[in-house]
């Protein structure tokens, strides 16, 4: 096995983590980590795939073919520090022989929470309403003052029913009192799906046009690359919203952006940006949208598992057993 002068393997580890995490991997490894946490540029990535043995990325690193073509290659592992890993080329780590693992499961509650937070504030106008009270535009309470939309007993239609589908969809109907319709390619076996009280479509079509709220859950591949363009946005009901806390390219935001400024949805909740962490500027503009900077899993608890999972991962492949969340 290589490794630094400590005699352990090297570790770079991209951004700032937090501390309960950053101390056990300074023992176990020897750790570099990112005081100032910058992002990396593609440089630095190159830099760290040829000096370390293994990486500890996140969504900020853009671990791409032509990055991942660094010579000489010394990293055998990326353990990503997130469940989605859509910003690393997998196909080309795995043909550079890169294991590649991620963080799921302990980020599920949480970023069902996030989704939940979006669609309520978009719903109720929580954004628009703190902005009102902070500009000192309050007059005061009256009887038709910021009207929003009735959550309870209102269709929620999910796009993908994967772990965090499947928390948001609990939430809605236990707490909301919502029915639950849902697409996904690969569902998840019918007891659980009827345990949750879901309601299949045949497809995200059919689920686009029966819901009044519309909820992204499905991993960013090139497949999902702009499943919402414009035609489909016109399929959605006039007076329903989006949310997304998935990933932003999952949404064409231009056409999103359009189909808010014709009134073919009522409004937005967005977690995540196409070109992220640029925001298209219109939709800074707008009333009805709902922006959040990427804060799904973004919990003291959360943040701090996650971590000790990836951690996990680069133990177990570093003692030479399988890594439990191994994706390519
Ligand atoms: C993370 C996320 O904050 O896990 C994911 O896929 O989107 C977020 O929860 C981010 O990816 C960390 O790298």
């Amino acid at each position: 096995m290589s490794a630094g002068r400590s005699g352990r393997p090297v570790v770079v580890v991209t951004r700032r983590l937090p501390r309960p995490v950053e101390e056990p991997l300074a023992r176990e490894f020897d750790a570099r980590l990112n005081a100032d946490d910058h992002p990396l540029s593609a440089v630095e990535l190159a830099d760290a795939l040829r000096a370390a043995d293994g990486l500890l990325p996140t969504v900020t690193d853009r671990l791409t073919a032509q990055v991942l073509a660094v010579e000489p290659l010394r990293a055998r592992i990326l353990a990503n520090y997130g469940v989605g890993f859509n910003h690393i080329d997998t196909v080309s780590a795995k043909a550079r022989g890169l294991v590649v693992t991620n963080t799921p499961d302990v980020l599920t509650d949480d970023t069902a929470d996030d989704a939940l937070m979006l669609l309520l504030m978009v719903a109720r106008r929580g954004g628009e309403g703190e902005r009102h009270v902070r500009s000192g535009a309050w007059t005061g309470w009256r009887p038709t003052h910021m009207l929003g939309t009735r959550v309870t007993g209102k269709t929620l239609g999910l796009i993908g029913l994967g772990r965090i589908g499947r928390a948001v969809a609990h939430r809605a109907r236990s707490g909301f009192g919502m029915r639950v319709i849902f697409h996904d390619p690969s569902p998840p076996p019918a007891a659980v799906v009827s345990e949750l009280g879901a309601e299949p479509r045949a497809s995200v079509d059919d689920v686009l046009r029966e819901a009044d709220f519309v909820s992204l859950h499905s991993p960013a591949t090139p497949e999902t690359r702009h499943l919402m363009d414009a035609r489909r946005l016109a399929l959605m009901k006039r007076g329903a919203f989006l949310v997304n806390n998935a990933r932003g390219d999952i949404v064409d935001e231009t056409a999103l952006v359009a189909a808010l400024k014709q009134g073919t949805i009522a409004g937005a909740g967005l977690d995540v940006f196409e070109h992220e962490p640029a925001v298209t500027p219109d939709l800074l503009t707008m009333e009805n949208v709902v922006l959040l900077p990427h804060l799904g899993s973004a919990t003291h608890e959360t943040r701090i598992a996650m971590g000790l999972r990836a951690l996990e991962n680069l133990k177990a492949f570093f003692a030479g057993a399988p890594p439990r969340d191994r994706v390519a």
